[in-house]
């Protein structure tokens, strides 16, 4: 049994979303960070930086932060969603999301949509990135019908950002391909179930 320290964020439903993919038994503990409580002590000696997600399992005591982390953990020892044929087109696209996706379209969120006029050069410096992020997205989905050759934590990893795309400022159907790829991951049914396992229930945004 695997603890999920969450709450209903991005980088929170990556992992829920990859739990029930796998059909591998969790029990959600919510960390409400709209009321600090991924402060607490005893929340930071298993996040050390204090973020959700974290993972313990239970199988053997190990607690993980980081969502990249936790998802190759899982990945590895169920040996799902990654694939030794594919591992390197996945990583690449693994490795976008935890250091450009997920970075560039959380600054969106803070500059673009909750805090907008307050500085005129991180609101450029964020479209431009938020570009850079659907262009390189839809370039990639234009020959794939996933990020790697298969559904993969790439995608897992990636999906629940484009979620927020409203949040963004770009119009998400001029990039056909990326709405082609969000369109199909919406429908699955472990991801419906993922999205709303913590916090506050949110619909699944429908373009
Ligand atoms: N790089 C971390 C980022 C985690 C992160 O930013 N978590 C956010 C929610 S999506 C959080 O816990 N925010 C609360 C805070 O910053 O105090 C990961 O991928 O796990």
């Amino acid at each position: 049994m695997i603890d999920l320290y969450t709450w209903s964020t991005p980088n929170g439903r990556k992992i829920s979303i990859l739990l029930e993919e796998m059909n591998v038994p969790y029990k959600v503990i919510n960390i409400n960070i709209k009321n600090n409580e991924q402060f607490s002590k005893e929340f930071s000696l298993i996040s050390p930086s204090n973020k959700i997600p974290a993972i313990v399992d239970n199988e053997n005591g190990k607690s993980i932060f980081e969502s990249g982390a936790i998802m190759l953990y899982l990945a590895i020892k169920y040996n799902k969603f990654i694939s030794e044929n594919d591992y390197w087109e996945i990583m690449k696209w693994f490795f976008f999301q935890i250091s450009q996706v997920g970075p560039f379209l959380g600054q969106a969120h803070q500059y673009l949509y909750y805090n907008p006029g307050k500085s005129k050069y991180a609101e450029e410096k964020s479209k431009n990135y938020v570009k850079l992020v659907y262009e390189t997205l839809d370039n990639r989905l234009s020959k794939s019908i996933y990020l790697g050759n298969k559904y993969s934590i790439a995608d897992i990893a990636t999906w629940p950002w484009i979620a927020r795309y409203e949040m963004h400022k770009v119009d998400i159907k001029k990039y056909n391909n990326v709405l082609r790829w969000y369109k199909l991951i919406s429908k699955k049914p472990k991801v419906i179930k993922g999205y709303n396992v913590s916090g506050i229930h949110q619909d699944i945004p429908q373009p």
